[in-house]
């Protein structure tokens, strides 16, 4: 369907669409529908853009990756049908693997967003036949590639389930993740959790990325270093807080 472009949720729906035609391509899960729609409602709380908070946390995030020896980037399906590009973009400039862990896992949907991150330039995709198990998850999501995720320092996960979240910070790894909801699991577990739109996220961290990596070690170690995740996440909460109170209406 085409959408048209004055239309004023432009954006919104051709995220839904990528979702929707994501799911008949065998690419999306039926609940990853459910989940972006989870996602869109925190979303509005917002205001449909990356706020402060979020930058803080997208360059500790930057940092920690930079800073990784062994960095991996966790593609299921709702981000690879939103932005393949931008995730192998960025892989590429913060030299990260890129590892496919579904919770809804099948050997059809890993070889289609395999072919779809192929496609999109990644030279190599992690986790089509994981032999390893990270400990403590019951889900398939436990499935981890030796020289992937089970192996690594840090892990990207965007719209990640708390279980895996815990297991992997758990593990000894430090985790950042994307998710617009701050009250989920995964953002009060995560080591860095950049509370924002993958679609918005990504295109910021592949910026910054670009200008960090000129930094020294200790300048970056210094970001990481004054990053505090509870103390962020409260800053999200206060933002949407003082957003709801200062609205008017008719609302803009
Ligand atoms: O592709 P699979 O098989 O791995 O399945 C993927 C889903 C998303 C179905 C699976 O991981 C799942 O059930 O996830 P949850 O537990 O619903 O968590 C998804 C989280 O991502 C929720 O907290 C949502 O608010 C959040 N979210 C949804 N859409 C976005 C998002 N966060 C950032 N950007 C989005 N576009």
């Amino acid at each position: 369907m085409k959408i048209p472009r004055e239309h004023p949720r432009y954006l919104s729906l051709k995220e839904r669409h990528k979702l929707v035609e994501g799911y008949r391509d065998g690419v999306t899960a039926l609940a990853g529908l459910i989940a972006h729609g989870r996602g869109e409602a925190f979303d509005y709380l917002i205001g449909e853009k990356t706020i402060p908070p979020a930058v803080n946390a997208i360059k500790a995030g930057v940092a920690a990756l930079l800073l990784a020896d062994s960095p991996v980037i966790s593609v299921n399906g709702n981000t690879a049908a939103l932005c393949p590009t931008e995730i192998v973009e960025l892989s590429k400039i913060v030299g990260a693997k890129i590892e496919i862990n579904l919770f809804y896992r099948s050997q059809d949907r890993i070889k289609k967003i395999r072919e779809i991150l192929i496609k999109n330039g990644a030279d190599e995709v992690y986790g089509v036949t994981p032999t390893k198990e990270i400990s403590g998850i019951s889900s398939e999501r436990r499935w981890a590639d030796k020289d992937g995720i089970y192996s690594s320092d840090v892990v990207l996960v965007p719209l990640e389930d708390g279980d895996r979240t815990e297991a992997l910070v758990n593990s000894g790894k430090k985790v950042i993740a994307i998710d617009l909801n701050p009250l989920s699991r995964t953002s009060l577990t995560a080591s860095i959790t950049i509370v924002d739109n993958v679609t918005r996220a990504v295109p910021i961290m592949i910026k910054i990325a670009e200008e960090m990596r000129g930094w020294d070690n200790s300048e970056l170690r210094r970001v990481l270093a004054s990053f505090d995740n509870y103390k962020n996440l409260r800053e999200v909460l206060l933002a949407i807080k003082t957003r709801l109170e200062e609205m008017d209406f008719p609302l803009q």
